[in-house]
């Protein structure tokens, strides 16, 4: 078990892993609540996009995809919680942070879903960000945060895949379907970029989370890699990137993209994006309206003590 400050550091840079009971440094423990209660809150509010198009969803086959993939996201918010838990905080109260509005949660839920090709664009984009985010992080040094990616990655490889297959579908079909696809391309292509965070320079936790093996790589560093992933598979089904400084670089391997509008990703995350009232006043409602649930759980708990008592 780890005791002290040299045993914390040995153990990160042997890539062992750290556990609930080790010692950790303070700075450590806060920074992993925050990082996993964000992402918590990120699949919790991410079901709500998504769930308003179960009852849209335009076959019965799409529908029970679309169920399923709602339901995961469900459960990855439950692994998160938990896994935070571990660090010595309540759910309930991290759960009052997001509902007051105290907590941040990723900006890409805060923008509206107009047709059913955003749910494809959705699923490829934004479950696409978060495999290339979430990968690495199943080699976090926190072993509770670690283990929990694992599955979570598996699932969101199926959300990926399922959210490119509705555009490959559209493009299949008339002209229309088509235009659907490009449209909400367009629309949420900037706004995926924009998941993997602030640019390496303005990013405040990187360089530390990044020395305790929280994050394995810097944000600017995954966004290319989802550049670099993405451009293709666009080409490939007849889609154009809505960026015209967007081309390969043969020099570096990469591609070089356009210049990423950081005013409107803050002021998402100030609370002023598109849809930012409306996911927490939905939100708040499904907690309130769940409340006889979580009374109800905790009466039977009880009952159940005092019968073996
Ligand atoms: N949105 O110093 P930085 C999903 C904040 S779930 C909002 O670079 P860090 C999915 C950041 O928190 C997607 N806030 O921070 C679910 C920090 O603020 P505080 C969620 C953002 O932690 C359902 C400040 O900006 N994934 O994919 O080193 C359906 C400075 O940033 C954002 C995760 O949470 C943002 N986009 O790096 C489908 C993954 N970006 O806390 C899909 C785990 C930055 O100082 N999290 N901020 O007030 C991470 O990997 C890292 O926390 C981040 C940011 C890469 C997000």
């Amino acid at each position: 078990m780890i005791r002290t400050l040299e045993q914390f550091d040995a153990y990160v840079a042997a890539e062992k892993k750290i556990e609930p009971k080790d010692w950790m440094p303070d700075g450590y423990r806060k920074t992993l609540i925050r990082q996993i209660s964000q992402h918590a809150h990120s699949e919790v509010v991410g079901m709500l996009p998504e769930g308003n198009w179960i009852t849209r969803a335009p076959s019965l086959q799409r529908k029970a995809i679309l169920l399923a993939k709602v339901q995961d996201e469900a459960g990855h918010g439950l692994y998160l919680y938990s896994a935070a838990e571990t660090l010595g905080v309540e759910r309930a109260d991290l759960i009052d942070d997001l509902l007051s509005g105290k907590a941040k949660y990723s900006s890409i839920f805060n923008y509206p879903v107009l047709t059913w090709a955003d749910i494809g664009a959705i699923g490829w984009l934004v479950d696409g960000a978060a495999i290339m985010n979430q990968v690495p992080l199943c080699r976090c040094s926190y072993g509770p945060y670690s283990r929990s990616m694992i599955r979570v990655c598996k699932e969101e490889s199926f959300h990926q895949r399922q959210g490119y297959s509705i555009m490959v579908e559209l493009m299949k079909g008339n002209e229309a379907q088509r235009e659907m696809a490009q449209d909400a391309l367009n629309r949420w292509w900037w706004p995926s970029l924009m998941m993997f965070g602030p640019s390496d320079k303005d990013s405040e936790h990187s360089s530390q989370n990044m020395t305790w093996k929280i994050k394995r790589f810097t944000n600017d560093e995954l966004r290319q890699r989802m550049v670099d992933m993405t451009v293709p598979q666009a080409e490939c089904i007849g889609l154009k990137m809505p960026d015209k400084d967007l081309k390969w670089n043969e020099e570096t391997g990469h591609h070089d993209f356009g210049e990423i509008n950081w005013d409107e990703f803050y002021n998402v995350l100030a609370g002023n994006g598109p849809c930012n009232k409306e996911r927490l006043a939905v939100r708040n409602k499904a907690h309130h309206d769940g409340a006889w649930v979580r009374e109800a759980a905790v009466a039977y708990a009880k009952k159940n003590q005092k019968i073996r008592a």
